[in-house]
């Protein structure tokens, strides 16, 4: 039943969305894990529960021509995909990379529906982008892009109805440029983005809430084999917003984190790397991971990103991209003596590579739940924009730690009561399906 089950919902997907793989590949793994629950509910079954969310509430796609510094016109084309708003307002980032297209914003909605039902918080799940590249622009071309990108995002969003937020390629000035077109298109005061600066309704420890709460995450998986963060070598990929923050708690921890990467290459520094370094090159700068290298003899860079997972360590988080993490990474982590997974970035490890880890009995933090704590964040900055206060720092890191305790009881909880003791990626995939499932069952056929 539980094989008839998936073949039957990715053949339907695979027909409907083709060449879309990274959204097959995402709804293979969740159609996999809740077939249990699937067979153990038939009402669920009756009411074509997961074949409905699979197909998106709703999906835009538009065009956005800009004008560059040379008095060129561009086109690009810009995505929101609202994919359910089963238990609240769409909400989940924007990415601006050259690789976007549908299938890449579908395979992240997708994500967000159940990492976002994990929170606890009261949020649906989307996404959006665009195939912009906003590497090399410069801030004027960023606006004037962002402005365009608005003209027709405006009238598709709203703090009660979609509320997005950064990703990729998309962080405090992108945000600030979007909310500005938006507020003064609609004339309106709102909490319609989250990531805000501070000093217009951003709260306190969103910029570090992915990074910290992976870390806070990884904690607990740490614990359940008699492990803490002091002493152990970590290595994290990317040198964006998560992978930063990742670094900078687990050093607080007492960790040692010894490599980051960008697209271009990584460094080891096995003296520990030098995270205001890092800040400094990565986001006033704006430049390249190279040059940490040239300003620390410590360190080494090497060309080429993929050679990251080469590098011995104790944990890996992987921080940046999806698929980053194959087969043949996998097993070299494994075999480096890696023990635990958490990851950073949304499906960085390919179907391969997860069962490399499972086998081997690492101890592995699935994407939904490790990285939740940035989108939580975000619901928290929700609340604080609804009352028109904000909370201090303080408050919001223990809420933020406290949202991924729950998160991790929750999946641990799962993954016992339906037969996969211990497997985090089945208990969160299925605890986060039970609660937008019991929603969409209370609201009828909509
Ligand atoms: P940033 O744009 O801040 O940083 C991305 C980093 O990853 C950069 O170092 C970038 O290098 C590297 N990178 C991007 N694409 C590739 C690629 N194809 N190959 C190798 N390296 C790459 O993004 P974030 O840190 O915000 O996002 C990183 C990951 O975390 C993404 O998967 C995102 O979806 C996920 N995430 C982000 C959250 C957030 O709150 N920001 C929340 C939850 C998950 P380069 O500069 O060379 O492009
Ligand atoms: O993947 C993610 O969870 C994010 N990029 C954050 C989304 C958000 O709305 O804060």
């Amino acid at each position: 039943m539980s094989a008839q089950f998936v073949d039957s919902v990715m053949a339907t997907v695979v027909a409907r969305n083709p060449g879309e793989t990274e959204f097959h590949q995402a709804v293979h793994e969740v159609a996999e894990s809740v077939a249990v629950v699937i067979d153990k509910h038939p009402e669920l079954a009756k009411a074509k529960i997961f074949e409905r969310i699979v197909e998106p509430e709703r999906q835009l796609m538009f065009r956005v021509p800009w004008m560059d510094d040379k008095g060129q016109v561009q086109v690009n084309r810009g995505f929101r995909v609202q994919f359910s708003s089963a238990i609240g307002p769409y909400k989940g980032g924007l990415r601006f990379h050259p690789s976007v297209y549908l299938g890449i914003i579908k395979f992240l909605g997708f994500e967000q529906v159940f990492k976002n039902a994990l929170t606890t918080t009261a949020i649906g799940g989307g996404k959006g982008g665009s195939d912009f590249d906003p590497k090399a622009k410069s801030d004027n071309e960023v606006m004037r892009f962002c402005q365009s990108f608005m003209t027709e995002l405006f009238r598709h969003v709203g703090p009660d109805t979609d509320v997005p937020a950064g990703d990729i390629g998309v962080g405090g000035r992108e945000i600030g440029y979007m909310f500005g077109m938006y507020k003064k298109l609609t004339n309106t005061f709102t909490g319609v983005f989250t990531g805000k600066g501070l000093e217009y309704g951003g709260s306190l420890v969103r910029t570090e809430a992915t990074g910290y709460g992976l870390v806070y995450f990884v904690s607990r998986i740490l614990e359940a084999r008699g492990m803490s963060w002091k002493g152990l070598k970590v290595v994290i990929s990317g040198s964006g917003n998560v992978a930063i923050y990742a670094a900078q708690k687990a050093q607080q921890l007492g960790a040692n984190v010894i490599a980051l990467s960008d697209s271009n290459g990584y460094i080891v520094d096995p003296r520990g790397i030098k995270v205001d370094t890092v800040k400094r090159i990565k986001e006033v700068e704006r430049g390249r991971i190279k040059e940490y290298a040239q300003e620390h003899s410590s360190a080494k860079y090497t060309e080429g990103w993929e050679g990251i997972w080469t590098t011995p360590c104790d944990v890996a988080l992987p921080s940046a991209t999806q698929n980053e993490i194959d087969e043949a990474a996998a097993k070299a982590l494994v075999k480096n003596g890696c023990k635990a997974v958490g990851e950073g970035a949304n499906m960085p490890s390919t179907p391969e590579a997860m069962k490399v880890f499972l086998d081997a009995g690492v101890s592995f933090a699935p994407a939904k739940a490790a990285n939740a704590g940035g989108v939580a964040t975000s619901a928290l900055e929700m609340s604080q924009n609804s009352m028109r206060l904000s909370w201090p720092f303080e408050e919001v890191d223990a809420r933020l730690k406290q949202i991924m305790d729950n998160i991790y009881d929750q999946c641990v909880q799962a993954s016992e009561v339906y037969g996969a003791k211990g497997n985090l990626v089945i208990g969160a995939n299925i605890a986060g399906f039970l609660k937008v499932a019991g929603a969409m069952m209370a609201q009828g056929l909509v």
